[in-house]
C-alpha cells in the first residue's frame, strides 16, 4: 500500500470510529444473519450490488483498519436459488484494485474473479458486473483474489437452496464463518515471516518440556534439528498474531445462535481464514456431517472435525434440551481458538474451554512413514542426506525452493488431521465422506498426472514442482472434457489446502463411483492425495494453495482447460 493510503485509511477509521463508538458500531456493522438470525436479512434475488472499501472494525475494544463488503466483515450473506441467473455489480472504493471471487460456483471463467486470469480486476471507483447462471446448489463463500485482502476482512458467505427438495431436512440453520484477524498488517506479517520463519511459533519445544518427557525424545529433537525443520511449526501465523472470530466476533463477544430443543439445526460452517486450519467440535452434541464444499453426503456422524481453509462442511445437530452448547473451533497448532455458543434464549454463554494440548509434528509428516521400523530413525542426523532425493519426482527442480522431497509419501486421506491425532473421540476423515449421488461422469480416468507441493520454510518459498509462480511458469493443460487422475505430493511439512478453480474434483477415497466431489483438498504433512478431474469448464483456472501467503509465495499456477485441435496448436 502506498504510504498515503494509510493517512486516508486512518482518517476513514477514525471518522468511522466517532461516528459509531463502542458497542453499537459493533452491533450495527454485524449483518443480521451474523448475529444468530436467519432469514431476510441476506441479499438474494436478481440484481445484487456490492461495494468493497475500507471498514473500521473493532475487536475487543480495540480498532483496526479492514477491508469489507458492504461495510461489513464478514460481508453480507447472498442467498440464491438453483436455476436463477445472478447479477451482481460490484463497486471498488477502495484505492487499490479488487476482485470477488465466487469459491466454490460454478461459472463461466470470465466470471471467476481472478485479476490476471479471468479478468483485469476491478479498478479504483469502477464497477464490474458478474452475470452467471447458478447452476447448483450447497453453501459457499466469496473473497477478494487481490493481493492480501481476504486476510483483511474481504470474505463472506454464500448459500443457494436447491431447486428441488433438500435431501437433508431441518428445522432452523446457522452460518458459522470462521476467520482470524489480525493487528498486525498481512504485509508486515509477509515481511516478518520472509525474515525469521517460526517468527509467530511461541510454542517451541523447552528444556522443560524434554525433562517432563513432553514432545519429541531428544534423539528425534537433535535429528530434526539437524534437518533445519521444527515439528512445532505447524501453522505459519498463530494465535500470537490471531484473533479467531465466528461471524466476526471474538470469543469473548460470543456470536450466539439460538434453537428451540428438538430441532434439527444446520450449521453451514465455511471456512474464511487466510492461513488458520480449525479442528471444530461442540462438546455434548455429536456431529452430523451432511455436505462437504457444497456437495452433498451420505450423513456421517462424528464429534469433532477439522475444516482446512476454504473448506465448507454443512452439519446437523439436534440439543434436546435447554442447555448451552459451546461451538470451539480450535487453531490446529493449537495456539488459539474461535468459539461461538447454542443457546435455547439470547444472552446465554458457554463457556471457553482451555487449549488442549499442542502438537507435535511426527516422522510421518516428513514423508517418512517409518511405523514399521522405528529404530531406521534413532536420530543421528543422517538422514538429512535422503530429504532431496530427486529420483524421487524427476520433474520437481530442485533449488533453494525446495527443502525436501518426501522419500515415501503415504495417501493420508485416512489419517485424522494436525491436533486430532490422539483425541478421544470420533473425528471425521476424509475417508468418511461418501457423495450422495454417483458420479456424473463414470468414465475412468485415460491418463494421470503427479504434481509435487514443494516449498523452504526456512526462506518461506512455496511452488509447485519446485516452481514459485511467475509468468515463466508454463500452465498445466487438460483437454476439454478429459478425465484424468491427479496426484498432489506433499514434499513439505505443512498442510496444504489445494484449491482447483471451476471444477469440483472427486476424490479418490474408496468409494468409487461415490468419490466426494470437492474444490478445496487438504493434503497433509509429507503424505499424498489423489482425485479425478474431468475437465468439463473450458478456460484458465486458477489452481493454488488457499493458505493466502503460501499463494502469495508463489504455490499458484494456472490450468488451461481447451478444445483438443487447440491444444494441440
Ligand atoms: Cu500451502
Amino acid at each position: 500500500m502506498r504510504p498515503g493510503a494509510h493517512i486516508i485509511d486512518r482518517r476513514v477509521l477514525l471518522r468511522g470510529a466517532t461516528a459509531l463508538g463502542g458497542a453499537a458500531a459493533l452491533a450495527s456493522l454485524a449483518p443480521g444473519w451474523a448475529r444468530g438470525q436467519s432469514g431476510p436479512q441476506a441479499l438474494s434475488g436478481e440484481e445484487i450490488s456490492l461495494t468493497v472499501g475500507h471498514v473500521p472494525l473493532r475487536i475487543d475494544g480495540r480498532s483496526v483498519h479492514a477491508v469489507g463488503v458492504n461495510g461489513q466483515v464478514p460481508g453480507p450473506l447472498i442467498r440464491l436459488k438453483e436455476g436463477q441467473t445472478a447479477r451482481i455489480a460490484v463497486t471498488n472504493t477502495l484505492d487499490e484494485d479488487t476482485s470477488i471471487h465466487w469459491h466454490g460456483l460454478l461459472v463461466p471463467f470470465q466470471m471467476d474473479g481472478v485479476p490476471g486470469v479471468s479478468f483485469p480486476g476491478i479498478k479504483p471507483g469502477e464497477t464490474f458486473l458478474y452475470e452467471f447462471p447458478v447452476r447448483h446448489a450447497g453453501t459457499y463463500w466469496y473473497h477478494s483474489h487481490s493481493g492480501l485482502q481476504e486476510m483483511m476482512g474481504h470474505y463472506a458467505p454464500l448459500v443457494i437452496d436447491p431447486a428441488g427438495p433438500e435431501p437433508h431436512p431441518y428445522d432452523r440453520e446457522h452460518v458459522i464463518v470462521l476467520s482470524e484477524h489480525s493487528f498486525m498488517h498481512p504485509h508486515e506479517i509477509m515481511r516478518r515471516l520472509k525474515t525469521a520463519p517460526g517468527y509467530f511459533n511461541r510454542q517451541k519445544q523447552t528444556i522443560a518440556g524434554l525433562l517432563a518427557g513432553e514432545d519429541q525424545p531428544l534423539a528425534d529433537r537433535v535429528a530434526w534439528a539437524g534437518m533445519r525443520m521444527d515439528p512445532t511449526d505447524i501453522l505459519d501465523v498463530s494465535g500470537a498474531a490471531y484473533t479467531y472470530l465466528v461471524n466476526g466476533a471474538s470469543p469473548r463477544a460470543n456470536w450466539t445462535g439460538l434453537f428451540r430443543p428438538g430441532e434439527r439445526v444446520r450449521l453451514r460452517i465455511i471456512n474464511a481464514a487466510a492461513m488458520t486450519i480449525f479442528n471444530l467440535r461442540i462438546p455434548g452434541l455429536p456431529i452430523t456431517v451432511v455436505q462437504a464444499d457444497g456437495q452433498d453426503v451420505r450423513p456421517v456422524e462424528v464429534d469433532e472435525l477439522q475444516i482446512a481453509n476454504a473448506e465448507t462442511y454443512d452439519v446437523i445437530v439436534r440439543p434436546r434440551d435447554e442447555a448451552v452448547y459451546a461451538v470451539v473451533a480450535e487453531a490446529a497448532d493449537g495456539s488459539g481458538l474461535a468459539f461461538g455458543t447454542l443457546a435455547p434464549r439470547a444472552g446465554m454463554a458457554a463457556a471457553i474451554p482451555p487449549l488442549r494440548k499442542r502438537p507435535v509434528l511426527t516422522m510421518k509428516d516428513m514423508g517418512m512413514d517409518m511405523s514399521a521400523s522405528h529404530g531406521a530413525h534413532g536420530g543421528h542426523g543422517g538422514h538429512s542426506m535422503s530429504m532431496l532425493n530427486p529420483s524421487n519426482a524427476p520433474q520437481v527442480k530442485t533449488g533453494p525452493g525446495v527443502q525436501m522431497i518426501s522419500p515415501m509419501p503415504v495417501d493420508r486421506t485416512g489419517d485424522r488431521g494436525t491436533g486430532l491425532e490422539d483425541v478421544p473421540h470420533r473425528v471425521l476423515v476424509y475417508t468418511d465422506l461418501v457423495a450422495l449421488t454417483p458420479s456424473p461422469d463414470p468414465r475412468p480416468p485415460s491418463r494421470s498426472l503427479e504434481i509435487h507441493l514443494t516449498g523452504n520454510m526456512e526462506r518461506f518459498m512455496w511452488g509447485f514442482d519446485g516452481e514459485k509462480f511467475s509468468a515463466l511458469v508454463d500452465p498445466i493443460p487438460f483437454r476439454l472434457d478429459e478425465r484424468v487422475r491427479v496426484t498432489l505430493v506433499n514434499d513439505t511439512m505443512m498442510n496444504h489446502p489445494i484449491h482447483l478453480h471451476g471444477h469440483f474434483v472427486e476424490l479418490v477415497n474408496g468409494h468409487g463411483a461415490h468419490q466426494p466431489r470437492k474444490h478445496t483438498v487438504n493434503v497433509k504433512p509429507g503424505g499424498k492425495l489423489t482425485f479425478d478431474l474431468t475437465a468439463s469448464e473450458p478456460g484458465d483456472w486458477a489452481f493454488h494453495c488457499h493458505m493466502l501467503l503460501h499463494m502469495h509465495a508463489g504455490m499458484f499456477n494456472v490450468v488451461t482447460v481447451r478444445p483438443m485441435e487447440r491444444a494441440a496448436a
